[in-house]
């Protein structure tokens, strides 16, 4: 599945929830500050994320308020903010030899698997990958990455479970610069029951490979359940407080009706999406793209309306 269809079912929700106040905002003659308020609940609701409503509807405040627009001049403010508000990720690049990326986010967003679809994409374009298992909470984790290793044909370090993650990140920073990879992909447990202990944790896996290079991590990058909505955002803000995020993976676009969180993920904490999950299989992860994103959000929002 490419980008444009996964994104597009993932988005219809928020579609619809669009054009059904648009209408009634159109419809009743000049905007004013009352149906920007009822627009406002309904972007919430479409899982657009508070900060996106906020942002979408302060855009028409300000070039809509007591004027009466048609709908594809209500639609055109809109998906311009959308645009702008959009990060453009900047194109990845390997600034390391090797470039290390930790991979972090709670447990069960899929970060594991992402990690598995990485190694494989970084395969194919020729790179050679390490894959850290830092996840050293249950051996099964341990088995669970190895298997990925194994499917996208990348080098591999583990320890024990129950041991040290900073310890498993480190050895296999030095593993990569001796087997001369390109890239290190480190696995983090997610677990929540302590998120100050998760969050020491992974200070620690940065701590300690910093030693043998202040530049490492290259990348830190989040990864988050698309369907979770505004509790995706949340996370972000959280990790993001600890951890200078460099780049955000959502994952199960498929099949959810919450991608619209995506707006606000990307466009109030300014923080790039890289790519996007879109299934389990290896090769279900595509890259994200911000002009097929907002076209998948506004696509055919006026003629729909005519129906
Ligand atoms: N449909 C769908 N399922 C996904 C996607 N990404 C991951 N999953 C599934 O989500 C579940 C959790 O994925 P993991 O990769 O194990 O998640 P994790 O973040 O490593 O979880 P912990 O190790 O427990 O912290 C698995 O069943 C995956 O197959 C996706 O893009 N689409
Ligand atoms: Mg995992």
């Amino acid at each position: 599945m490419g980008f444009f269809s996964a994104i597009k079912a993932g988005l219809q929700k928020t579609r619809d929830a669009f054009l059904g106040e648009l209408k009634g905002i159109v419809g009743a003659g000049k905007i004013t500050d009352e149906t920007l308020e009822d627009l406002e609940e309904h972007l919430i609701k479409a899982d657009v994320g508070v900060e996106a409503a906020f942002l979408l509807t302060d855009a028409l405040r300000e070039n809509a308020l007591g004027k009466s627009l048609t709908e594809n001049e209500v639609l055109k403010i809109m998906r311009d903010e959308a645009e702008r508000l959009l990060q453009e990720p900047p194109k990845f690049e390997v600034k390391g030899n090797p470039h290390v990326i930790l991979v972090i986010g709670v447990n069960g967003a899929g970060k594991t698997t992402t990690i598995g679809k990485l190694a494989s994409k970084f395969a194919a374009e020729g790179k050679k990958v390490m894959i850290a298992a830092g996840d050293t909470f249950r051996a099964a984790a341990i088995e669970q990455l190895e298997a990925w290793a194994e499917r996208s044909g990348a080098e591999f370090v583990k320890h024990q479970e129950g041991s040290d993650p900073a310890a498993v990140a480190y050895d296999a920073c030095a593993a990569a610069k001796a087997r001369d990879c390109d890239i290190v992909l480190i696995d983090t447990a997610g677990r929540l029951h302590n998120k100050d202990y998760l969050m020491e944790e992974l200070s620690k896996v940065v701590r300690v490979m910093r030693k043998h290079d202040v530049a490492y991590p290259h990348d830190i990058w989040l990864v988050l359940d698309g369907t979770t909505g505004q509790n995706a955002i949340n996370q972000t803000k959280i990790f993001h407080k600890s951890f200078p995020l460099t780049g955000i993976v959502v994952t199960k676009l498929d099949g959810t009706a919450r991608g619209g969180s995506v707006l606000s993920i990307a466009g109030s904490l300014k923080i790039p999406i890289r790519y996007i999950g879109v299934g389990e299989r290896i090769d279900q992860l595509v890259e994200f793209n911000k002009q097929e994103y907002v076209e998948g959000l506004f696509e055919n929002a006026v003629v729909s309306m005519d129906k």
